[in-house]
């Protein structure tokens, strides 16, 4: 971020909630770096930017859509960049289509597209066909052209309700770096993936940056600011439930193919590109986890694995709980009750549960989810609660990955108090307890218990350096550890518990994610400085960083190069590449080796609402759609009932959001329980526009109610210049916002913001869209 001459932040407030990254971008701003941020309201990081500019809540797309026409417009794209490593060139097929808000192949009844109607032409060999001219009508780039040219400057900000000059100034500022020699970058999070329509928003980051050339080089990227701080080792280790560790997907009952091994690996595994590895990567870890009882013969314990055929995301989960599906649950460091959306009934869904353990450092709002204090009457809930003490980060010992994808070792600095135990030591007993359990059952649903290989020792304790090596894998005719994923085989002679990490523990007695050694290696990489996945590389992709010739597209943002005398590529970083594939050979040229051409995706066919991004109005919106008739994203699937019930304009006209502040953390537990950090946020409060508050006949520090379709919550008012009101399609609108902090429990209480959130999601994700809404407020 050091070395970015311009920083897009969007959807996030780094300042607050990143500080540490912010660092960073303070030294991009003594380098001479601008700093932007585009945020409903102004921030502690608008406070920082050189430029700021308000957008509505939920109307990113039209945003980011019009900075893509703006820079096609006005020719600033990178063009060699674009024909060559995106897929810019590619020819659509006949027969795709994009009108009036929907693309080609929709289904109304199942809210579904057939995304086989948004092919791409291919010659007999499964090559691309491809004009590198950019200029027949049917290139993904002529499209795509066409597609944002109805973004224009007025239309795009009588939707997001941005001053004109402003949003000019963004523009401006953030495609000036398509030129060579430049590289900008986009910060983004929770502002950006919390809507119906948050994996497109991030779509459009992805389709800005390829167009003005900067993914692969330093200053350039896209940064997903992650949250917890274990939230990319989260997703690295398959926690979400539609993923196996390392990205590799997960069997579904509802797919034909995945009934078998063989089926799952042919439907799933592209023929071209780095994925074509596929199989080495599943095989290995069935092979860590089921070892000796995965054999040729039984698919490598394929059948053990769960095949799902829902979607069993938090709201999918919370529904299902609602409608008494489930008995029981475990929730490992979760609080529901304040941090999920429509709290009130996630509150009510526990109460069908018949058992629930909670394991924390707290007693939360969700473990007491059935006293008093809750609003609940405990001589009518049925649910038996088991809350074991869980131990705190400091604690214990073991690893984590940060944004950056460094794995970083932490070792234990104090000891647990009380009976607290880690978590890893609860899964470890209840793993044991479970195999004891089941091991003499002959019922087949219990044959995965019996086969699982849990050799982590047999005390109370795992030993963590066996888990490690798990995961960077064996080979296991030798015992030895594994080099890396390139050794990894799908005969069923290697392991890996994951293969992205496969290579940071290569030998005995060298975990490299304990490596302390913060010497510069060159350029700021800090090469020896713990483990970055895949391989230590610290920038993804960075073949994008040299031009097609092999030569860095600038001095001062160079970082791996073709050296012709060592034939081979050489830098500042581990390359993204085979290090001895020549520019001139023919796969010499395709950076993003992850996707099947080695090109990147201005046109994606493999997303749910369609291969471009399109606007469309949140959920709950007080205007009009002015892109097309779809009001809503007509992909996104609606829970009915009274789970979630919607709000019209008539009763809620105000927008609403909600956030964080540096003195909370998340749900609040970890907060609220400290004397200090309540002092210094101690009260629930909601920020509104002058405006707005003399509307409503609302001074500063009054109690106020807000109130949506779901709920009423109380707070004090903070009136404020942050929040200005908008005009949208000449009207006025107003927005206002708060934090989700609070709830009953620790030193500092206040009503829990989500009592008034929907529950409804993201089409790809299903992640809650908390950051749009409709309310209204009243004097208490
Ligand atoms: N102190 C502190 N730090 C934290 C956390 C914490 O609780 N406290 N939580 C951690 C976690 S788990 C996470 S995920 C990250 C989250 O980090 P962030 O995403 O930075 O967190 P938020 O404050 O929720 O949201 C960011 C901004 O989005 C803006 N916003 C709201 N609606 C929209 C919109 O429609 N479009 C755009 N462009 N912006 C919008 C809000 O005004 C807010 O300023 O922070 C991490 N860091
Ligand atoms: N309205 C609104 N709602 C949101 C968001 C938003 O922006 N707006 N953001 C969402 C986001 S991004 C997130 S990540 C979620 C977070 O939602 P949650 O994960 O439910 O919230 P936390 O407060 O982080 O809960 C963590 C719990 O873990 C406990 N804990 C801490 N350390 C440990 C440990 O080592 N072991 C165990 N077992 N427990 C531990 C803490 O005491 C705490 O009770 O909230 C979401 N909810
Ligand atoms: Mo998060």
């Amino acid at each position: 971020m050091q070395h970015t001459d311009c920083a897009l932040i969007m959807g996030a407030n780094p300042a607050e909630n990143h500080p540490i990254s912010f660092r960073w971008l303070t030294k991009a701003k003594e380098n001479g770096g601008k700093i932007v941020s585009v945020d409903p309201r102004f921030t502690r990081t608008s406070a920082q930017a050189d430029i700021y500019a308000p957008l509505r809540s939920g109307t990113d797309i039209a945003f980011l859509g019009g900075m893509i026409n703006y820079a096609l417009q006005n020719n600033l794209i990178h063009k060699e960049y674009v024909a060559k490593y995106t897929n810019a060139s590619f020819i659509v097929k006949e027969g795709y289509d994009f009108k009036d808000g929907l693309f080609t192949g929709y289904d109304e009844t199942k809210r579904a597209y057939d995304k086989t109607k948004w092919a791409l032409e291919a010659t007999e060999d499964g090559k691309p066909v491809k004009d590198e001219t950019l200029e027949n009508p049917r290139t993904v780039f002529q499209l795509m052209k066409k597609h944002y040219s109805r973004y224009d400057v007025d239309k795009v900000i009588s939707v997001t309700g941005t001053p004109k000059e402003d949003y000019l100034k963004v523009c401006e500022a953030f495609c000036s770096t398509g030129k060579t020699g430049k590289s900008g970058t986009i910060l983004y999070a929770m502002g950006t993936t919390q809507h119906t329509v948050g994996t497109q928003n991030v779509r459009c980051y992805a389709i800005l940056q390829l167009l003005l050339g900067n993914i692969g080089i330093p200053g350039g990227g896209i940064n997903a600011m992650r949250g917890e701080s274990n939230v990319q080792g989260s997703t690295d280790f398959g926690l979400l439930y539609d993923n196996l560790t390392g990205y590799l997907g997960a069997p579904k009952a509802t797919v034909p193919e995945h009934a078998t091994l063989k089926g799952f690996l042919d439907k799933e595994t592209p023929k071209t590109g780095y994925w074509s590895n596929k199989p080495k990567f599943v095989v290995s870890l069935l092979k860590a986890w089921y070892g000796e009882n995965a054999t040729k013969d039984n698919e490598f314990g394929y059948q053990f694995l769960p095949k799902g055929n829902k979607n069993y995301s938090h709201i999918n989960l919370f529904n299902a709980m609602y409608q008494g599906h489930l008995d029981g649950a475990f929730l490992f460091g979760t609080n529901p009750v304040v941090g999920g959306p429509n709290s009130g009934k996630e509150k009510e869904a526990l109460s069908k549960l018949k058992w629930l353990v909670a394991i924390d450092l707290w007693e939360t709002e969700t473990s007491s989810f059935w006293q008093k204090e809750a609003g609940s009457n405990p001589a009518n809930i049925n649910t038996e609660v088991f809350l074991l003490p869980a131990s705190a980060s400091y604690e214990k010992e073991g690893s984590v990955s940060n944004s950056s994808r460094w794995m970083q070792y932490r070792w234990k600095a104090i000891d647990s108090r009380g009976e607290a135990r880690p978590d890893l030591d609860v899964i470890h007993e209840l793993a044991l307890r479970m195999k004891k359990l089941y091991a003499d059952s002959t019922k087949s649903a219990d044959k995965p218990i019996q086969a699982l290989d849990w050799s982590y020792g047999t005390g109370e304790t795992p030993d963590i350096d066996l888990i490690a090596k798990e995961i960077n894998g064996y080979d296991l005719k030798t015992g030895k550890l594994l080099a890396g994923f390139g050794s990894l085989l799908d005969d069923g002679t290697t392991s890996s518990g994951n293969w992205i990490y496969s290579g940071f523990y290569p030998a005995e007695g060298k975990n490299l994610s304990k490596r302390r050694d913060n010497k510069d290696t060159g350029n700021a990489n800090y090469l020896n400085w713990s483990y970055a996945w895949p391989m230590n590389r610290r920038i993804l992709y960075n073949r994008a960083s040299a031009d097609p010739s092999g030569q860095p597209w600038s001095k001062e943002k160079a970082v791996i190069w073709w050296d012709a005398i060592q034939k081979k590529w050489v830098g500042n970083d581990v390359p993204d590449f085979k290090a001895v594939t020549a520019p001139t050979e023919p796969d010499g040229t395709g950076p993003f080796i992850m996707n099947k051409d080695g090109v990147g995706l201005l046109f994606a066919p493999t997303l749910n609402d369609g291969p471009f991004p399109e606007h469309y109005e949140p959920f709950e919106s007080p205007v009009p759609n002015v892109f097309s008739s779809q009001q809503m994203n007509p992909t996104t699937v609606i829970i009915q009932g009274d789970f979630n019930k919607k709000g019209e304009k008539k009763d809620f006209p105000i927008v609403a959001t909600n956030y964080r502040v540096s003195e909370h953390w998340q749900s609040g537990s970890m907060t609220r329980n400290q004397e200090w950090l309540s002092e210094l946020a101690g009260h629930m409060f909601v920020e509104m526009s002058e405006e707005l508050a003399q509307e409503k006949g609302i001074k500063n520090k009054d109690m106020v109610i807000v109130s949506s379709a779901r709920g009423e919550i109380k707070a004090y008012a903070m009136v404020t210049k942050r929040f200005k009101p908008f005009t949208i399609q000449g009207k006025k609108v107003h927005q206002i916002g708060m934090p989700w902090h609070f709830g009953f429990k620790g030193f500092a209480t206040g009503d829990t913001a989500n009592r008034l959130t929907p529950h409804i999601g993201d089409a790809n994700t299903t992640i809650p869209e908390y950051k749009a809404f409709l309310c209204n407020v009243r004097r208490a």
